[in-house]
């Protein structure tokens, strides 16, 4: 499945160069030729320090994060079994690696990030408590939207997390106005806009790459390619499944990263994150992940076999990855089962929260709604 970086061409003319006459062989140089526009600038820089050197501690914290992630992830599928929750609920299992490892590296104070619907592990990754998130997806009163947003719709202005968005693709535009926000602002802060591989499609996407590059806005797009968009494969859809390509024509350097290695995931962070706190402009970067469960709580996935999903549980899967890596350094099988242990209760407590809190009252039909004439 990995994918090889493409070498980037000679350098060809210059920007300039390519505002000759018509005749001149130089008129047709593409804007990526330009010498101080390399594709993979980027990318050579990552690939000097592909694994972050993370400290114990901080390893230890990325382990717990995303385990807490799963058993929520876990927790809710039997919830919306039970019937308890409704709607739609897209799971995140399998792709935890990508929220950590991106999210771990983020300015709490300044950073802004959005996403589409597939977002209850984009929240957790700030730390906010799992009650309130899943008092969200059961529809109750103390929820972060209070209840009245649910799966797709969750916001916490306070962390500066936009959502949760159920128009595939929005949440890119509207990254792209964050971005602008910070940039008017003068609040030193980025925005982080995660999209799917079935959003990059969108052509909303790529007026936000131009207008972004164009206004050298300070955002990190990330298109998580789980490599499926609901029952069709990226293979099927996209006539250039290399995402981290797609920014060339707006001169919006690509990273291609493995989603499924929070370390990686976390060491290309700090370089695109540098990049955009420079003043350099956006930054593209595809995570290739997987996801585990269906598209969302109603797909039977019958598009894909048993064997495939099994193989990336058993030879990709972002925690079993890490923990590999924490028993090299020392942790023992029981300081783990001790961390899954405390994790699990403290997801059970969230649950019983969920089940037993109160439903928002039905005045609140009338509340954080805009009524206006036009
Ligand atoms: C504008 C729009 N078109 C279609 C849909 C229906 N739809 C919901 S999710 C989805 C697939 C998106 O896949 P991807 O971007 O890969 O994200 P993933 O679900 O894999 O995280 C589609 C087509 C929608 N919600 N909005
Ligand atoms: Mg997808």
């Amino acid at each position: 499945m990995a994918k090889q970086p493409q070498k980037s061409k000679a350098p060809a003319k210059s920007r300039a160069a390519k505002s000759k006459s018509a005749g001149d062989a130089s008129a047709n140089a593409a804007p990526s030729d330009d010498p101080d526009f390399i594709l993979h600038s980027l990318q050579q820089e990552f690939e000097e320090q592909k694994r972050f050197n993370a400290s114990p501690e901080q390893m230890l914290e990325f382990y717990e994060q995303m385990l807490l992630i799963r058993r929520f992830e876990e927790k809710a599928g039997q919830l919306y079994g039970l019937g308890l929750i409704g709607g739609f609920c897209h799971l995140y299992i399998g792709q935890e690696a990508v929220a950590i490892g991106l999210q771990s590296a983020l300015d709490g104070d300044k950073d802004s990030v959005i996403t589409g619907y597939r977002d209850h592990g984009h929240m957790l990754a700030y730390g906010i408590d799992p009650k309130v998130i899943m008092a969200e997806l059961t529809g109750r009163e103390a929820g972060i939207s209070k209840g009245k947003g649910g799966s797709m719709h969750m916001f916490s202005t306070e962390h500066k997390f936009y959502g949760g968005h159920g128009i595939v693709g929005a949440q890119v535009a509207l990254g792209g106005g964050l971005a602008l926000a910070h940039k008017y602002n003068e609040d030193g802060g980025l925005c982080l806009a995660y999209f799917g591989d079935g959003a990059a499609n969108q052509g909303q996407v790529y007026e936000t790459f131009n207008m972004a590059s164009l206004w050298n806005l300070p955002i990190v797009f990330v298109v998580e390619d789980n490599q499926y968009a609901m029952g069709t494969s990226t293979k099927r859809s996209s006539a250039e499944t290399r995402f981290y390509r797609r920014g060339t024509s707006f001169r919006i350097p690509g990273m291609e990263v493995n989603g499924m290695d929070v370390l990686e995931v976390r060491a290309a962070a700090e370089v695109a994150f540098k990049h955009v706190r420079e003043g350099k402009g956006p930054v593209l970067m595809e995570c290739n992940t997987y996801r585990y469960r269906g598209h969302s709580m109603s797909d039977p996935a019958k598009y894909r076999t048993r064997e495939e999903v099994q193989e990336q549980r058993d030879f990709h899967d972002p925690i079993e990855g890490l923990k590999k890596t924490l028993i090299e350094g020392g942790k023992t099988e029981e300081d783990l089962k001790a961390i899954d242990k405390g994790i699990r209760k403290v997801v059970a407590e969230a649950a019983d929260f969920a089940e037993n809190s109160p439903e928002p009252a039905p005045s609140e039909l009338y509340t954080d709604v805009l009524v206006e004439s036009y």
